[in-house]
């Protein structure tokens, strides 16, 4: 039998591996749909109902439509909650906060800074062909080491980013600092020793193993 769970769009999207992770660090059965962008696929009438916006990913169980990478995330982390996948912490008010805190600066602070470089380094080059815009990966770097300050910071005083458990706020910033590591800009992190500690840490994680190997580089 098919598994009740589908998730739209392929494993090496950034933000379908935000949603292909959780589903393996919980061990949740799931199908990948694969959506063929040049067809245009993620703009047809039908994956619209999946997601008003035309992107991937989508994601279904059963009657259940959702979009957003992170939202989803969520959702799975919740509905396969065990004491061994505790990684929303919703169990302990303080604990969950911390976790939505670095969940937000992910989302607005961190990607915002390095996923440019992402785009410009390897995404753009291999999708259409064209050069790097150095001027945006200048401004980007400048923005992720102001960033990186506050991320050594906080990984001087625990081990991982809501506390000394790892969580949904680590997890969300895998897919994007993947693919920043095959850029030339990867040396960066070595000025950071706690956070290069940390994403190896992250790394190791049979989950994300498992995602790194199946995010075929774009080249
Ligand atoms: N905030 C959304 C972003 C989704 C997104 O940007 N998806 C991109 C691929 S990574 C996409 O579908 N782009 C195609 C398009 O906009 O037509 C999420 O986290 O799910």
């Amino acid at each position: 039998m098919a598994p009740a769970l589908k998730v739209f769009g392929p494993a090496r999207s950034t933000n379908v591996a935000r949603v292909l992770v959780c589903l393996e660090e919980v061990g949740a059965e799931y199908e990948l749909v694969d959506i063929d962008f040049a067809a245009r696929e993620q703009k047809s009438p039908d994956h619209l109902k999946r997601n008003p916006f035309g992107q991937i990913p989508a994601f279904q169980d059963g009657d259940l439509l959702l979009f957003e990478s992170r939202a989803i995330g969520k959702y799975i982390l919740r509905k396969y909650k065990t004491s061994d996948a505790d990684l929303l912490r919703e169990g302990d008010l303080a604990e969950a906060a911390m976790v939505d805190v670095w969940t937000e600066v992910e989302a607005h602070q961190y990607n915002p800074a390095l996923s440019p470089v992402v785009y410009e380094c390897v995404i753009y080059p291999a999708i259409h062909g064209t050069p790097t815009n150095q001027r945006v990966v200048d401004e980007s770097l400048e923005k992720l080491r102001k960033g990186l300050e506050v991320h050594e910071a906080r990984l001087w005083e625990s081990a991982s980013l809501a506390g000394d458990f790892a969580s949904f706020a680590d997890l969300n910033h895998f897919p994007y600092t993947f693919y920043f590591m095959a850029t030339p800009h990867a040396p960066l992190f070595d000025e950071y020793p706690h956070v290069k500690a940390w994403w190896e840490r992250l790394m190791a994680r049979p989950a994300i193993k498992k995602l790194a190997a199946r995010m075929a580089l774009l080249n």
